[in-house]
């Protein structure tokens, strides 16, 4: 059995790390570190709680982080501040958690020599304008625009610099945009639906014309096994799975999969600073390491999310009055 620490499993992507792992890599002996911030919760590892061990805590907690992870072989950092909006209304929690949280880790791997795999995101390198006919690759330059992705942008630079002069064992991917089951609700997708299932319009930043690069979570974890497998110390690695899709694109699709009409879409208040277009090239990890994606079709991939939303509101329907409050706020 190897012992492995997921920072963040209570979150969206972490979460689903955990029971990807329960369900294709048995050999792997699982303890989740996890603050319980707004975004984490037992309710999404409710069905791993008994095959994991969960500790409660934070990850800028030097002598807890030491301890854990002197009692791991492997660490899988998911944990951070996430969402885009809120770096725009208090950085803080950003900076102290993406960037000193990653710095602690490091420092503890750096003294126990455990391998590191460092979760990161394609919006490091800023965005792309519509018509280029370029994608992220591993050498384009960082260029980060909001908070969230500078302070992500911050830690993926310190692993580098552990990595180069201390010989941390460690590896970085940078993820397009992720969707499926236990996504927060604040996130694109998942307020949409919840929007509709609660009888609200969706809310759309502007002229929808920004796009993403969706990937179905399961492929994000598939793709990080990988890493942890066959991928080289000290290598980045970008993941997508050619998902490009304009917001008013998906927009329309939810509509049409819960049938209803664009009588059910309000344009809201822009983003301040909104990134255009991300996409990413994922011919390294693929051709390296062998890596595909499966969930090659984004509108079943949808309909599924749309389903488990649906069948999950128990989960949602707490947090729905407050997210929308504060999006209220905001004007959007
Ligand atoms: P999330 O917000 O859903 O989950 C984050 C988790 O980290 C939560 O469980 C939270 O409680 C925990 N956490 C936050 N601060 C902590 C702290 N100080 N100590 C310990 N735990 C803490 O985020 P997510 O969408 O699952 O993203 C996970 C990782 O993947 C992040 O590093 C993010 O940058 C990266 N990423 C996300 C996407 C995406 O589309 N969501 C894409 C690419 C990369
Ligand atoms: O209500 C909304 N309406 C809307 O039009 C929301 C919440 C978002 N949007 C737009 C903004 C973006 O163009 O949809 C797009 C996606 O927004 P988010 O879900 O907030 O994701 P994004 O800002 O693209 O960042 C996500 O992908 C990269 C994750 O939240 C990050 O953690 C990850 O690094």
């Amino acid at each position: 059995m190897t012992k492995i620490l997921v920072t963040g499993g209570a979150g969206f992507i972490g979460a689903n790390f955990v029971h990807y792992t329960l369900k294709n890599k048995p050999d792997y002996k699982i303890t989740v570190l996890d603050a319980l911030t707004y975004a984490g919760s037992k309710n999404n590892l409710k069905a791993a709680m008994d095959k994991i061990t969960f500790i409660e805590g934070d990850i800028t907690d030097s002598e807890l982080v030491d301890k854990l992870i002197s009692e791991n072989e492997i660490v899988v950092h998911f944990a951070a501040e996430s969402h885009n909006d809120n770096s725009l209304l208090d950085q803080w929690p950003f900076i102290n958690t993406n960037i000193i949280g990653t710095y602690t880790i490091l420092q503890a791997v750096r003294k126990h020599e455990k391998r590191l795999h460092h979760i990161s995101t394609d919006e490091v390198c800023g965005d792309l304008e519509l018509d280029d006919p370029n994608k992220f690759t591993e050498s384009t330059p960082y260029n980060p625009s909001s908070p969230y992705s500078s302070a992500k942008a911050s830690s993926d630079m310190l692993v580098r610099a552990w990595v180069r002069s201390f010989g941390v064992k460690a590896t970085i991917s940078n993820c397009s945009n992720n969707y499926g089951p236990y996504q927060h609700i604040e996130k694109m997708i998942p307020r949409q639906i919840t929007n509709l299932l609660f009888g609200q319009k969706l809310k759309l930043y502007g002229l929808g014309e920004n796009v993403r690069d969706w990937i179905h979570v399961d492929d994000h974890n598939s793709a990080v096994h990988t890493i942890l497998e066959k991928g080289k110390i000290g290598e980045t690695y970008l993941i997508g799975a050619n998902g490009e899709k304009s917001n008013i694109e998906v927009f329309n699709l939810i509509l049409k999969m819960m049938g209803k009409d664009n009588s059910w879409l309000d344009h809201v208040k822009d983003r301040p600073g909104h990134d255009m277009r991300y996409a990413i090239d994922s011919s390294k990890l693929q051709k390296e390491l062998g890596w595909k994606p499966t969930f090659t079709n984004f509108e079943e991939g949808l309909a599924n999310t749309i389903d488990w939303y649906r069948d999950n509101q128990w989960w949602w329907e707490p947090l729905k009055a407050k997210v929308e409050a504060k999006y209220k706020a905001q004007g959007q």
